[in-house]
């Protein structure tokens, strides 16, 4: 079961969230109906999503989604075995990083994208502390396209949530939460169609 620290009805709560060893905020309608609309048709056709793979084994194994990099800086970064170097911001990514900025009080230098295509892609159980996002990093997460369950379980206690992250939300965790929570967007056998999903960073 997913709970939301014993009151289902009242998780999450649109704002600020603390949860033990952790907070974010959560603003479901950040981004308006039209320019949700305008996001996700943009950055279907103009982001170079790359189907990145991982080798397990001696295997080659795809990711089960699309991904992308857009940074203004020329350090890559590297998760789950694999390097990327950033492309450079195009308008709508800019645009985007300029409206999320006040929220989240940071600056960010870099984006990282996901595509998911269908039910079937989906992002495992991971945390993002990377050494290179230095201690208690601010990630903010907008999301265009098809609403995924978002869950989080922390690392000691196994205490498991979920958030539904819908078409023009934002999601920014902050504090100890990567250090403590891990995240996932599961597979679902529903059918269901694309969604886009941006997580700001910054990269020390
Ligand atoms: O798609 C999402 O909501 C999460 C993506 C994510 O956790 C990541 O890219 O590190
Ligand atoms: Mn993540």
């Amino acid at each position: 079961m997913f709970g939301g620290n014993g009151n289902d009805n009242t998780f999450p709560k649109t704002g600020l969230n603390k949860i033990t060893n952790g907070e974010f905020i959560y603003l479901p309608n950040f981004f308006s109906k039209s320019e949700s609309d305008f996001y996700l048709k943009a950055l279907t056709e103009k982001v170079i999503w790359k189907q990145e793979s991982m080798n397990i084994y001696g295997k080659n194994i795809d990711f089960p989604r699309l991904t992308a990099w857009y940074g203004d800086n020329d350090k890559p970064y590297s998760f789950s075995g694999i390097t990327l170097c950033p492309t450079p911001w195009n308008e709508e990514i800019l645009a985007i990083k300029n409206k999320i900025e006040p929220e989240s009080k940071v600056v960010f230098n870099s984006v990282l994208l996901n595509r998911y295509r269908s039910g079937s892609d989906s992002i495992s159980w991971h945390t993002d502390a990377e050494k290179e996002l230095g201690k208690n990093p601010v990630i903010a997460s907008a999301n265009f396209g098809e609403t995924r369950k978002f869950q989080l379980r922390h690392r000691i206690t196994k205490e498991k949530l979920e958030i539904e992250l819908k078409h023009g939300s934002l999601l920014i965790m902050q504090g100890e939460l990567q250090h403590f929570w891990q995240h996932q967007v599961p597979k679902s056998a529903k059918p269901l169609k694309e969604r886009i999903n941006l997580t700001f960073r910054v990269i020390l």
